[in-house]
């Protein structure tokens, strides 16, 4: 019962802003105590014996081997739920065991909601009254012998506040949490390291980073971390202004949402036979620290091979990687400045994280908000929609902004909304993971018992009602052709500006003619973020259509190209 709140929540995390709590009748933590209830059932089903041991090794796993404090405490203080889990599995259902633990409730003049299939006869209610009272005595070690009718927050408890402190510290900034010169670029990788940005080659000096002009021809060292610096004494000439110099060089910044930070979520933990053998959990990752999201494999700034196959699988290609085999010089010159659950309100307030002066190389900057505009969790969902209006001033703001501090020469490729109008009718009748175990929870089910909490990441396109979903399509689009108006009427002497379709229809197009089905296309814990079968499929589009709409935003290719790969290597790897 480790991963209480946090499995849950980062599974709304994808498209909502992270907030420890909100919905109703128990909203966020209602869901995530019945999803992780759910998933230990089902590991004590299979492997009863071992649960605490799994569940401290699931803490390394998530935090890393040095950070596990907060954790493995809240595993302890949750260790009586634990064993209440393994005398219940199969007996009652998780939302059951959550009713009675209170963290699920009724609120006033809202329905009960359920994700797993009610009990015949409609045992609900007494069976929540049997398992309240195994229940209260775990409850008065916790909170002593007041009244416990009130709903309760995990969150509350000692050992679990701490755990939730230390997340909410973690996903509260989009700098890194290393960063000893405060460039906003990082020697180590995780944490908005450099799996969010080019590694800082020298974290003590704020003049060293990533994209920034050469310094003195880069003679004496490397000033923008590209790997090419020193001298070539045979012709006299600094190597960077030999090689680099005239190559146009330039850096990418993928500026958005969860889906330009690829937001993944191990379909391996959703799988109790995978959990209770715990190979899955056998290498500390810390995998929290970088918000559930994989930008270092992502279509827009990935840079490195997959190495851990338990937890994602696929091949990896990037706009980053194609500017970079066309120009060397482009060496770990990529900024993902991406936030889960982003919309244009929140570019606004993002876009001073992205670390580029005037005096640095030219930049592309990637700009999309792919559906959080249009997708909310409030029943009333169209009214709470951005409207086109704002979408423009936001979007406007972000621009204007952007131009006052980026280099000449820059350019911003704005890309329209997805249209999501394929996710409910692809996945509704199929089976979600947390149900595959017992053939029980269908995607239909879990949307509907997102609806029935407020917390679902998407109302518009999850509603079982298709008019609501035509109406949210509609708003989508009619948002995408702001984009498309503003990229091509914005006058600027410094910028330039280009309107990229949403690449995904054209994705799930080229895949079914190839026979594939659209499902295999994105993440099957939300289904709806792209996973990473697409995301190289996602480049190449993207790629295809930037160089034929604003070749300038990739640079050209650099004739010097075999040159450094013979002089530098590989300049310093990532
Ligand atoms: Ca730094
Ligand atoms: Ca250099």
């Amino acid at each position: 019962m480790n991963l209480v709140v946090f499995i849950g929540i980062a599974l709304i995390f994808g498209s909502v802003p992270p907030t420890l709590s909100y919905g109703v009748n128990g909203g966020v933590q209602c869901a995530a105590c019945t999803i992780v209830s759910g998933i230990f059932g089902q590991v004590a089903e299979i492997h009863s014996t071992d649960i605490l041991n799994i569940s401290l090794n699931i803490c390394d796993h998530l935090f890393g081997p040095s950070t596990n404090n907060a954790c493995r405490k809240a595993v302890q203080i949750l260790e009586p739920l634990l064993f209440l889990l393994i005398e219940l599995q199969g007996k009652v259902t998780p939302d059951t065991l959550c009713y009675a633990l209170n963290i699920c409730h009724q609120d006033h003049g809202e329905k009960v909601c359920h994700l797993f299939p009610v009990p015949s006869n409609n045992l609900l209610q007494s069976e929540i009254e049997l398992v309240k009272i195994k229940v209260k005595p775990i409850l008065e070690g916790w909170y002593g012998t007041d009244d416990h009718s009130k709903g309760k927050n995990i969150c509350e408890l000692p050992g679990v506040r701490d755990l939730c402190a230390y997340l909410s510290t973690i996903w509260d900034g989009m700098e890194p949490a290393y960063d000893f010169d405060g460039d906003k670029f990082s020697s180590s990788e995780k944490w908005r390291g450099s799996h969010w940005r080019g590694r800082d080659c020298f974290d003590v000096n704020s003049d060293i980073y990533p994209g920034r002009r050469p310094y003195y021809a880069d003679v004496n060292f490397d000033a923008n971390c590209n790997g090419i610096w020193g001298l070539d004494k045979e012709a006299g000439i600094p190597w960077e202004t030999k090689f680099c110099a005239a190559s146009k060089s330039r850096g990418i910044v993928m500026f958005g949402d969860s889906v330009g930070a690829h937001f993944h979520f191990p379909s391996a933990w959703f799988n109790p036979a995978l959990i209770s053998k715990d190979a899955i959990f056998k290498n500390p990752t810390g995998v929290l620290l970088d918000e559930f999201d994989w930008p270092q494999y992502s279509f827009s700034t990935g840079f490195k091979n997959i190495t851990d196959p338990e937890l994602i699988q696929g091949h990896v290609d990037s706009i980053y990687l194609r500017m970079r085999k066309r120009n060397l010089c482009n060496h770990r010159d990529y900024q993902n400045v991406c936030r889960n659950g982003a919309t244009s309100f929140d570019l606004v307030k993002n876009v001073k994280n992205i670390a580029r002066s005037f005096n640095d190389k030219p930049l592309t900057i990637l700009l999309g908000v792919f559906g959080n505009d249009v997708c909310n969790r409030f029943p009333d969902t169209l009214k709470n929609m951005t409207s086109t209006k704002q979408f423009y001033k936001n979007i406007m703001q972000v621009i204007q902004s952007l131009e006052k501090t980026l280099p000449a020469k820059s350019h911003i490729a704005l890309i329209g909304l997805v249209n999501g109008s394929f996710i409910y009718d692809t996945l509704s009748e199929r089976l979600h993971p947390i149900g595959e175990y017992h053939g029980n929870v269908r995607y239909k089910d879990v949307f509907k018992w997102f609806e029935c909490m407020q917390i679902s990441p998407c109302n518009g396109w999850l509603s079982e009602n298709k008019s609501i979903r035509d109406a949210t399509t509609k708003r989508a689009v009619e948002l995408s052709h702001v984009m498309k108006y503003i990229a091509t009427s914005y006058i600027s002497k410094n910028i330039s500006l280009s309107y990229v379709p949403n690449p995904l229809t054209q994705v799930i197009n080229n895949w079914a003619k190839k026979g594939g089905e659209v499902w295999q296309l994105f993440e099957p814990i939300d289904g709806f973020h792209p996973n990473q079968v697409a995301q190289p499929i996602i480049a190449d589009i993207l790629w295809k259509t930037l160089k034929s709409t604003a070749p300038e935003s990739i640079g050209p290719i650099n004739p010097h190209n075999k040159e450094i790969l013979k002089m530098f290597g590989d300049q310093g790897g990532h």
